[in-house]
């Protein structure tokens, strides 16, 4: 029997529409509502920013925190959901306009990291030891704001900081190489890796994988699982679609490059990702014209695609694969693709 895939998404994966351009176009759902989506949809895990968890999460106590994170907990428990990470939401607060970790300013690197720490703290309360650092800010508008080499190491302390505060947290970074930024310091999942080696305590140190964010590197998202596939560094990925280099669409799986999709999926069976626990994420986003009531369907419609595909990589003629390979007739093999992933 082949392991069970499980899924996860974000709260924010349901949202109001709003974009650069226009304001909202459909009703916020409020947590609780989103909370009870999640089985309904096919969906087991739940990614939260810090302060999905505990809103305003700077302004409190840390006993408040305490008492809000566990109630979230609960509400969890209630749902028969796990929280898969939390990730520190630095990007939105005016102290990391420039930038968190990286920013010049001592002061505010010591804010970011101690934002990280109490990150930390709810993903203790909320029963995971996974937290995504997506390095919203990390980066420069112009390379002359910066200097660049020292950017890295304090990035680097940042990292070991929150290594230090917690003996069993682990760390996913997601690379993106630009947006909001003109150059982020982690475009690829290569950066990442080569700042986890650098760290006090590699073990606890991999990588979140966008297909988006590959995209918009250049790369393949595939190639870029496998790279940290084969460090056993692949903690959680961000399955989406995007169509050319242009802003980050976050479409849904599939919608855009569905044999690039084929190939995300492959080699996730390729790893046996499923038999690690881990889980699915999709970073999908509603299409802006979708009407209220119908704007979860980027999710269903993402794992559903997930698993067609799943069904097309497990049903491949494998023969036909070993034979191409050994003939070296990749267009043969190109075709037996296409012809399969069109049901011929
Ligand atoms: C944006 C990122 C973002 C993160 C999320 C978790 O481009 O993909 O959605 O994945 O904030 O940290
Ligand atoms: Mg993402």
């Amino acid at each position: 029997m082949a392991a069970e895939y499980r899924f996860s998404f974000g709260p924010w994966n349901i949202h109001e529409g709003a974009d650069p351009f226009g304001p909202t176009v459909r009703p916020s759902v409020e947590f609780g509502k989103k909370l009870k989506l999640y089985k309904q949809l096919g969906f087991d895990a739940v990614q939260f920013h810090d302060d999905d968890a505990v809103p305003d999460v700077e302004a409190k106590s840390a006993a408040q925190i305490q008492q809000e994170a566990s109630a979230m907990k609960q509400m969890l428990d209630g749902e028969g959901l796990v929280a898969e990470f939390v990730a520190p939401r630095l990007w939105e607060n005016p102290m990391g306009i420039d930038g968190g970790f990286t920013a010049n300013d001592p002061a505010v690197r010591k804010w970011a990291i101690d934002r990280a720490k109490r990150t930390i703290d709810i993903a203790n309360l909320l029963g995971s030891k996974l937290i995504v650092l997506w390095l919203a800010r990390e980066g420069t508008y112009i390379r002359e704001s910066k200097n660049a080499i020292d950017a890295h190491r304090h990035l680097l302390d940042a990292l070991n900081q929150m290594l230090d505060h917690d003996p069993e947290i682990q760390l996913a970074i997601e690379p993106k190489p630009n947006e909001p930024m003109d150059q982020a310091y982690m475009p690829t999942i290569g950066h990442a890796l080569a700042i986890a080696y650098q760290t006090k305590d590699p073990n606890r140190v991999g990588g979140l994988i966008e297909t988006a964010h590959a995209l918009l590197a250049g790369l393949d998202p595939s190639d870029e699982m496998a790279f940290a596939l084969s460090h056993d560094k692949l903690w959680s990925v961000h399955l989406n679609d995007q169509n050319g280099l242009k802003y980050d669409q976050d479409k849904s799986f599939g919608a855009a490059n569905l044999r690039a999709s084929y190939n995300q999926v492959r080699v996730l069976e390729l790893a046996n990702y499923a038999e690690t626990g881990r889980y699915v994420g999709l970073d999908v986003k509603a299409m802006r014209t979708q009407k209220a009531e119908q704007a979860t369907l980027h999710l269903t419609n993402s794992r559903e695609v997930f698993l067609m595909l799943l069904d097309k990589v497990r049903t491949f003629p494998k023969d036909v694969e070993q034979r191409c390979v050994a003939d070296r007739n990749y267009e043969a093999l190109e075709f037996a693709v296409l012809k399969h992933l069109m049901g011929r």
